[in-house]
């Protein structure tokens, strides 16, 4: 180990961490409990009493999962991967900035149960107008935002203290993932704060009689596209980054994974109307561009592939691979902190072939509102991204809390993969099969008056039920392994893995950290996308719409 491994955080940058991170796994046993009772009711297994709708469990499945989950996790991950690539420390404006993001992260993310569980706020975790939920549900939302931008000043703040006190010279390449992935969320953001403060809290409150439903939802996507970008790059920056350092090799280029964050930050805004391709009121002209602008954000993510494979081949030719494939054989297999990852990056290849079918202007036709797109995501966020989280997971807890990740743990984590991958395989798998059969995503056990089409899909509802115990299995175990590691695993140093660049790598041009610029080109890229018919959409809106309570 050279000085650079030894680095730990400190207790005060830990203590901050780790408060994102458990409130991440608090949601995340929630949502996961939640996600066995939805499959077993839609593979007409079980029956929900009378005081617990179908709508009420998917609203808090969604929302726990792809916001609380994922959110929390990720801004502890950089908060603690800035501390660790600056000396262990956070700068006190860092801290500072986020603990008053998880306060209001935390307390908006109560305020929203409440209304759920209250059953005023079934509305999914796209909360799409006109379905109506009680005005603090979005109040809550508002805050988790609100708070989770605080999280991305802190990052900021962090990383221009390090500019400060090592002028001249590049950042690490952790913090500048975190920066980029914190940019691309301000700017996400502001589509859905614009939606939430002056559509929908007036609307609910009474304050306005109707809301554009055409606004609101363009308005929801101009965000809900990079949010999925959001989920992304985080686990990005932990393959370009930690993986490296697990297998013993370098990280192959850093200008190549600073240049996929950058294009990540140019395009992933100005492409929401891929997923309102089926929806009247805006002009098949503008899809296109949404659409041909979609497959160009394709590029970073096979740039990230050609990255992963080249990092694989050179750390096994260093180690003697001498054949073709040798290297393969060389990598760390018995290593959860490889393992989950590497798996995650194997199922990204059909989940991410599965998004360039849904951006496909005709395929759209044949997928959208299926229960298709509900496979895409399991396998893209529900695979790809919550693997590479859990092994992250397995060393940032105890790296912060000063313990071992044991021989034991690590091998339960592998079972834990190993469960999460069979249990996903068949849920999503059957998701897809039958999406491609038409059956509609979004709905409760049905066999629509025993239509003969409608039953020859329960086999796969079945199918997929199972793969839902198999998942809520794998989750019971990494919660057991994250208390585990928490409280109870014994005493030691536990290396936050961070790799270095590759000698033979150039030398990373300047430019990438020109973050102006690059803001700039994402404006101009928005404006272009989205201004004229945003306008159109005001200009020529249609009648308001009232609220509806469909649940
Ligand atoms: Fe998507 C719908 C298009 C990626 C998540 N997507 C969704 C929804 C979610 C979601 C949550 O165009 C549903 C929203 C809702 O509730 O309605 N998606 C895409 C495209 C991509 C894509 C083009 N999606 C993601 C990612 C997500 C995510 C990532 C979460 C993290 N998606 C769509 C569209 C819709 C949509 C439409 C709307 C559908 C509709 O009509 O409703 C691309 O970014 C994918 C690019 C990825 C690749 C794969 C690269 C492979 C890599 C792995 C390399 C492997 C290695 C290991 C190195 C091209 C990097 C290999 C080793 C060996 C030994 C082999």
């Amino acid at each position: 180990m050279n000085r650079e491994d030894n680095v730990r955080v400190d207790r005060a940058a830990a203590k901050l961490s780790l408060a994102h991170i458990y409130v991440a796994f608090i949601g995340f046993a929630i949502a996961a409990l939640c996600g066995l009772l939805q499959g077993l009711v839609r593979g007409g297994i079980v029956t929900l009493p009378k005081w617990l709708g179908y709508y009420q469990l998917l609203t808090t499945h969604g929302v726990m999962m792809g916001l609380v989950f994922t959110t929390f996790f990720i801004i502890g991950l950089f908060l603690a991967g800035a501390a660790r690539t600056s000396d262990g420390k956070l700068s006190p404006a860092a801290s500072k900035l986020g603990w008053i993001g998880w306060w209001m992260m935390t307390i908006g993310t109560g305020m929203a149960t409440v209304t759920i569980l209250m059953n005023d706020a079934s509305v999914l975790y796209t909360f799409y107008a006109p379905m109506k939920a009680s005005p603090w549900f979005y109040v809550g939302a508002a805050l988790l935002v609100v708070g989770s931008w605080f999280g991305g000043y802190a990052i900021f703040a962090n990383y221009a203290a390090w500019k400060k006190a090592n002028r001249g010279k590049t950042s690490p390449l952790f913090q500048y993932m975190a920066v980029s992935t914190m940019i691309l969320w301000q700017i996400a953001t502001l589509g859905v704060a614009v939606e939430v403060v002056f559509q929908l809290i007036p609307w609910s409150f009474g304050w306005v009689d109707g809301v554009d439903i055409l606004l609101s939802r363009s308005l929801f996507w101009f965000f809900g596209h990079p949010l999925v970008y959001f989920w992304l790059m985080p686990a990005y920056a932990v393959w370009y980054v930690s993986i490296p350092k697990i297998i013993g090799g370098k990280v192959f280029s850093d200008s190549l994974a600073r240049t996929s964050f950058v294009l990540f930050i140019l395009l992933s805004m100005p492409v929401g109307f891929h997923h309102q391709l089926m929806e009247p009121g805006i002009s098949a002209s503008w899809k296109m561009i949404h659409v041909i602008l979609t497959l160009m954000v394709v590029v970073p993510s096979l740039m990230t592939a050609f990255s992963m494979f080249a990092t694989f081949e050179t750390t096994g030719r260093a180690k003697g691979a001498k054949s073709l494939f040798g290297w393969f054989k060389t990598l760390p297999w018995g290593d959860v902190r490889f393992f989950a990852p590497f798996m995650g990056m194997l199922y990204f290849i059909p989940a991410g072939a599965g998004g360039i079918i849904n951006a496909s202007n005709q395929l759209n036709q044949v997928i959208h509102n299926t229960i298709w797109v509900t496979g895409h995501f399991h396998l893209t966020v529900g695979t790809s991204v919550a693997l590479t989280f859990f092994a992250a997971a397995y060393w940032i807890i105890p790296h912060l809390t000063g313990r071992k990740l044991t021989k034991t743990a690590n091998r339960l984590g592998i079972v834990q993969t190993v469960l999460w991958l069979v249990g996903m395989s068949m849920m999503s798998g059957a998701m897809h099969f039958l999406g491609l059969q038409g059956a509609p995503r979004r709905t409760d056990y049905t066999t629509y008056f025993n239509d003969e089409t409608a039953l020859g899909w329960m086999s796969y509802q079945k199918l997929m039920a199972m793969g839902g115990e198999i998942l809520f299995f794998s989750s019971i175990l990494l919660i057991g392994l994250v208390v585990y590691l928490a409280f109870f695993a014994p005493k030691g140093e536990e290396e936050f893995p961070i790799g270095e660049t590759s000698e033979n790598a150039e030398a990373t041009p300047k430019v990438l950290e020109r973050w102006g610029l690059w803001v700039g080109i994402a404006a101009f890229l928005i404006v272009l996308a989205y201004g004229v018919p945003l306008a159109q959409q005001i200009n020529h809106a249609p009648p308001a719409s009232a609220g509806f309570r469909t649940w």
